[in-house]
């Protein structure tokens, strides 16, 4: 496996984070590093990050940010941090979700994708295929679909899920700058991340994301309880896809 960093942002998360998953997963990938970025929890979630990193101290790293910033802003610390870490040579830089909703063990198929020279980024996907197990509740199963045929049409981009915390990117200027400011919304920064690309990519002409990032659909994936993600959550993820649809249309009327 390539030296691949991967970012866990963890709020409250002393119920779900499995200290053994992270241990031995670590264990078996001498090349991959945890990053585990809390933000003022206020359960004992970092007495748990701190038990998983005893494990080893070159291979995971603690964050504990001065205030709670919400997910998209705790990820995209943990990236510059990865980033900053160029002793480290990670080739890779991704984040999962510390539910483990998607296997660690996918991680290792992600960045065997990412060998391909033109491949720039891997994104988990949940697509309900034969013989995968993806169990998610039908409410968000059927809430998922609509945001992500609404993502894609914001994206003008053939992608089939958009929000599954499951994403890593090659290490390259491109992803620095792509990651360099904050993100303008929360929950659904995927696809903000995704915009950014689509603006780059554009400017730059040299590479489109429809040849560089790959949907990968998951084996396995399946809702784990005590969600952070509330109902209110969902309208405000409306406003913030309307958000990425003016930041993109703006951005396509200046480049014409
Ligand atoms: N650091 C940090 N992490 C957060 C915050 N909110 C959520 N997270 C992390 O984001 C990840 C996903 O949160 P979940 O509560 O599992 O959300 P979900 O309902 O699975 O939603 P999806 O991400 O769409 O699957 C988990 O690792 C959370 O700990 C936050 O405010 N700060
Ligand atoms: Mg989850």
């Amino acid at each position: 496996m390539q030296k691949t960093a991967i970012v866990v942002p963890c709020f409250n998360e002393e119920k779900r984070l499995n200290v053994r998953e992270f241990q031995s997963y670590a264990e078996k990938f001498p090349d991959i590093f945890f990053i585990f970025v809390n933000d003022c929890s206020t359960d004992k979630t970092i007495q748990v990050i701190d038990e998983i990193c005893k494990f080893s101290e070159t291979q995971m790293f603690s964050m504990s940010l001065e205030r709670n910033v919400g997910k998209a802003e705790a990820i995209r610390r943990g990236f510059l941090k990865a980033i900053e870490m160029e002793s480290m040579c990670f080739k890779n830089i991704g984040f999962w979700d510390a539910d483990l909703s998607t296997p660690l063990e996918a991680i290792s198929r992600f960045t065997q994708l990412l060998e391909s020279p033109e491949v720039l980024m891997v994104f988990g996907s949940r697509v309900r295929l034969l013989n995968h197990n993806i169990n998610r509740t039908s409410s968000r199963h059927y809430l998922g679909r609509i945001f992500a045929t609404l993502a894609s049409l914001v994206l003008n981009l053939k992608i089939y899920d958009t929000q599954c915390g499951a994403k890593i990117f090659k290490n390259t200027p491109d992803l620095k700058s792509v990651f360099a400011q904050p993100f303008s919304v929360n929950w659904i920064f995927d696809v903000e991340i995704l915009a950014r690309f689509i603006i780059l990519s554009k400017s730059k002409g040299k590479w489109s994301i429809e040849d560089s990032a790959v949907e990968y659909p998951l084996k396995n994936w399946h809702d784990v309880a005590g969600s952070k993600l509330k109902k209110r959550d969902f309208i405000i993820a409306s406003f913030e896809l309307f958000k990425i649809y003016k930041y993109l249309y703006l951005s396509r009327k200046k480049s014409y």
